[in-house]
């Protein structure tokens, strides 16, 4: 069968520090390994990285004349998704049009009434599920197709469900990513121009608030294996001339013993020479022999949540950090000479303008290299989302708004909206504005960890933000591009 996959343009909504990190669409290049291993015909159109408004991905989706289009969203790509969909259909109403991702897989039903284009949506992993699709559809006809397991299709006025795809107990067993069909020249991170993204593991056991990763990925990890891991990172540097890697999995070091597995595979093989690799992870899941043999083996920076600095706070997003274990794990990796990136969340129900201090306060003293300061946001699938619809603290959804860096979504009335937006302001000018931070910018690029060009990118985009504050443009003032789904 003839399949598209398209990732839809985002860039616009990524503010800020992201806005200088264009990465590969990963979830479309696995389940276009998943195609292509069952021998369909597939290419991806990343109409992101290539700028292409929902009428171009569509015309050049259409160009492969596909039998089925596959798109991926996050909450805030949805109405994109879904005006690329439109699109399809008016210009080939017989193309089958699927949507997948956490977004849709969380609240499906919703996903079909929202979107009339959409025929169906890809529930969880989708790796394989689209592939075994295409492969009824072509041997047993559409009658079989739609009883395969991992979707939930438009059935006339009814919606049908086929209950959840096979679950990967093995990740060694699912198909590689099909960079191939990617443009693997065109993505970057503040570090490098030759970047792309691995993901070594899947699943998290912890129950933070906002979180749909356990709901999605589930509870219990899953890794894959150290030596087939270092493989991957070699081969994209050989293959794509990738020196660069986020790790984009979501605890990366919850367990020491597969770190330090793969820290050896890759400095055995020479690779820790020719990538260096960022990951994410908790501050009270690292220390400094980990650390350092990660830095050995060519890590150059730990992201690491900060989150609050407040009791209240912390309770309510039950991360389970504690302010002692927050400052321990950016002493290691200071110690050790990574890199650091926080994470601060504002708009916590409960959370008073002094808990907002607090939480700045605790920024300044764990110092990060870079900060991001996002607010609460009660994306589909997470327990925040119960809480949120059952209190009636969201309006009406309007999923564009739902990149956490510049919309406070959640009105639970603790701050009014104008003083929170006035400190989300605050925050992040009395981090970036520091001579601290410019003289750690600055030696972070003579010291090679960051390429000039993409610093120089976040230097700009970071005192663009700081400044944002005192002219006056504060968070919630900006105006994404909308498309009505
Ligand atoms: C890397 C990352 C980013 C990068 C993306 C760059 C890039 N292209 O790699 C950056 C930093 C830009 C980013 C930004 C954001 N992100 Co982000 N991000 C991630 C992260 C950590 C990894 C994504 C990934 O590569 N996953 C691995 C792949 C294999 O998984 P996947 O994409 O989900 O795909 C699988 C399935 O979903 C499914 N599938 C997906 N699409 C399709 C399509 C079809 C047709 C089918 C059949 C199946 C299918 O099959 C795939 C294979 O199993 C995830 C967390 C996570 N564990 O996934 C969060 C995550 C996706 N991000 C999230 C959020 C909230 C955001 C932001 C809104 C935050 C912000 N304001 O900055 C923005 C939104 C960007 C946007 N507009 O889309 C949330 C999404 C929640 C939601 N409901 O949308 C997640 C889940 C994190 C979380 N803790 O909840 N993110
Ligand atoms: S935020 Fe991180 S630690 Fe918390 S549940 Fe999600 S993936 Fe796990």
């Amino acid at each position: 069968m003839r399949v598209t996959l398209i990732n839809p343009y985002f860039q616009s909504q990524v503010h800020h520090i992201a806005q200088t990190t264009i990465g590969p669409p990963l979830g479309l290049a696995y389940v276009a390994g998943g195609l292509e291993e069952a021998d369909h015909d597939v290419v991806i159109v990343d109409a992101n990285v290539l700028g292409l408004d929902p009428a171009g991905a569509a015309e050049r989706a259409l160009t492969h004349d596909p039998d089925l289009v596959g798109l991926t969203a996050t909450t805030p790509t949805l109405p994109v998704a879904a005006a690329i969909a439109r699109e399809v259909k008016a210009r080939r109403a017989s193309v089958r049009v699927v949507v997948g991702g956490p977004h849709a897989s969380a609240i499906p039903r919703r996903t079909l009434d929202d979107v009339a284009s959409f025929d169906g949506v890809a529930v969880g992993e989708g790796d394989r599920s689209l592939a075994a699709w295409a492969t009824a559809f072509e041997r047993h006809g559409p009658a079989a197709a739609m009883r395969v397991p991992g979707f939930v299709w438009r059935d006339g006025d009814d919606v049908v469900s086929t209950g959840a795809p096979p679950p990967f107990t093995d990740l060694e067993t699912v198909p590689s990513p099909a960079r191939h069909l990617l443009p693997m020249d065109r993505y970057r991170t503040v570090d490098s121009d030759r970047f792309t993204t691995v993901l070594a593991m899947r699943g998290c056991p912890c129950s933070c608030v906002y979180c749909a990763v356990p709901e999605f990925f589930g509870r219990r990890m899953r890794y894959r294996a150290p030596a087939s891991v270092a493989m991957e990172l070699d081969a994209v540097h050989r293959r794509h001339g990738i020196d660069f890697i986020s790790f984009v999995d979501d605890t990366f070091t919850t367990k020491t013993r597969w770190v330090n597995e793969l820290c050896d595979e890759l400095i055995r093989r020479g690779v820790h020479r020719r990538v260096r690799w960022i990951c994410l992870t908790r501050a009270d899941m690292v220390d400094v022999p980990l650390l350092r043999r990660m830095r050995d083996a060519g890590c150059v920076r730990v992201e690491m949540s900060i989150e609050t600095g407040s009791d209240v706070g912390r309770a309510y997003l039950r991360k389970g950090l504690t302010e002692a274990a927050i400052l321990r794990g950016y002493a290691a990796a200071r110690e050790v000479g990574l890199s650091t990136m926080g994470f601060l969340i504002l708009n916590i129900p409960g959370e008073t303008e002094v808990d907002v201090r607090r939480s700045l306060d605790l920024a300044l003293r764990a110092d990060p290299d870079f900060l991001q300061v996002s607010f609460l946001t009660p994306y589909p699938g997470t327990p925040l989302r119960v809480e949120a619809e059952a209190k009636g603290w969201i309006g009406d959804d309007a999923w564009e708004d739902y990149s956490f860096l510049n919309h406070a979504i959640l009105r639970h009335g603790t701050l009014p909206p104008d003083r929170l937006a006035a400190l989300h302001a605050e925050v992040i000018s009395r981090f970036w504005l520091r001579p601290r931070t410019a003289i750690k910018l600055a030696r972070l690029a003579l010291r090679g960890t960051a390429h000039p060009r993409p610093l120089l990118r976040t230097i700009c985009a970071g005192l663009t933000h700081a400044i944002r504050g005192p002219l006056g443009l504060q968070a919630g003032s900006e105006q994404p591009a909308r498309a009505k789904p």
